[in-house]
């Protein structure tokens, strides 16, 4: 087991008791992994009848309101007053699924002021926070499976139930792309094979998260992948741009673009991908690799970003065109790595 005694679980499990205000947060743009992991954890402490609260930065993407939980949720960019409130308030705070105040966006001044307990517990490299319990763990698929291990470690078998199940299962099967990456270690599916004995549906978790497109959403991709993609064979490399008035066009809502950048990652000779989509006052940026290419370096060196080796963000100040040229410019210097990467 990766959360061990070390890490100070059960003096952390000492300390908390039915009295304590529990509040668990989570980054901007919530995904499956960082909503299953917050919901998780919530069910997990509500099934002992804990107080606590689950706060997100901001809204997210329809396909996740099916999870158990997402009506209890506080989405603190609509309820900045009544949040502020609640974080001040608590005795504990639980940071999942990111290690930067910074990634909570609007939340980040709340968040660095408390002066409650801290608990973060994360998968992502590079921690920036100060907390007073760490569970960081790189090697994991997602922040979901260690919330099963920080489960296990605190003796909590007992409040396991279908609704933490389903959102452990939700947020690794989003993080690893159904096990298609991220996903190598006997562990994770010693979880998975659990999970399923708390009767989740693994098909029908599947079919809610991805078949559940609108039409715009299949034209838009359809839209990219025919006019917007560009090849770059010699550098193993594909690229997909999005402008304002294209989304425009095919009725664009938030989540839409949701893993468009993985789609050229599926042609022969192509291990490293990026989609460039134009927001009001920046370009926000996508990048994903296979094998050992690390986009997170690239990233935080060109463009204020960082995250996984193989999945990253970053964004750029520059007009559309020119933080397009920016990157396909920059592909020469890094030919023979990629080139390597492909063998
Ligand atoms: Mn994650």
């Amino acid at each position: 087991m990766i959360v061990k005694e070390s890490e100070g679980i059960s003096e952390l499990k000492e300390r908390l008791t039915v009295q304590s205000k529990i509040v668990i947060t989570t980054h901007q743009n919530p995904d499956g992994d960082a909503l299953g992991s917050m919901l998780a954890l919530y069910w997990f402490f509500r099934n002992q009848g804990f107080d606590v609260t689950a706060i997100s930065p901001n809204d997210y993407p329809e396909f996740l309101f099916w999870l158990p939980g997402n009506d209890i949720v506080i989405d603190f960019y609509k309820n900045r007053k009544k949040c502020e409130q609640i974080i001040n308030e608590a005795n504990f705070l639980f940071l999942v699924d990111y290690n930067d105040t910074r990634r909570a966006a609007e939340m980040k001044d709340s968040i660095d002021a408390a002066q409650c307990c801290k608990v973060m517990i994360d998968h992502h490299p590079f921690p920036q926070m100060i907390v007073d319990y760490s569970f960081s763990f790189t090697e994991v698929s997602s922040t979901s499976e260690l919330i099963y291990e920080f489960i296990m470690a605190m003796d909590g078998h007992a409040w396991m139930n279908k609704s933490v199940a389903e959102c452990i299962y939700t947020g690794i099967m989003t993080d690893t792309g159904c096990f298609s990456y991220n996903s190598s270690r006997p562990r994770t599916f010693e979880i998975v094979a659990d999970l399923l004995n708390y009767s989740i549906e693994k098909d029908v978790i599947y079919s809610r998260i991805y078949d559940s497109y609108s039409a715009h959403r299949m034209r838009l991709l359809g839209y990219c992948l025919g006019q917007k993609m560009q090849v770059f064979p010699e550098y193993n490399t594909a690229l997909i741009s999005l402008s304002l008035d294209e989304q425009k066009l095919y009725n664009f809502v938030s989540g839409d673009t949701e893993g468009f950048v993985n789609y050229p990652l599926s042609i022969k000779g192509i291990c490293f991908t990026a989609m460039f989509i134009e927001n009001k006052d920046k370009v926000k940026i996508s990048f994903r690799s296979r094998g050992s290419f690390p986009v997170n370096a690239l990233s935080e060196k060109y463009f204020s970003g960082g995250g996984h080796t193989n999945a990253a963000g970053g964004e750029s100040r520059l007009s559309l065109d020119e933080t397009v040229k920016k990157f396909v410019d920059l592909l020469p210097q890094y030919a023979q790595q990629l080139n390597e990467n492909m063998r």
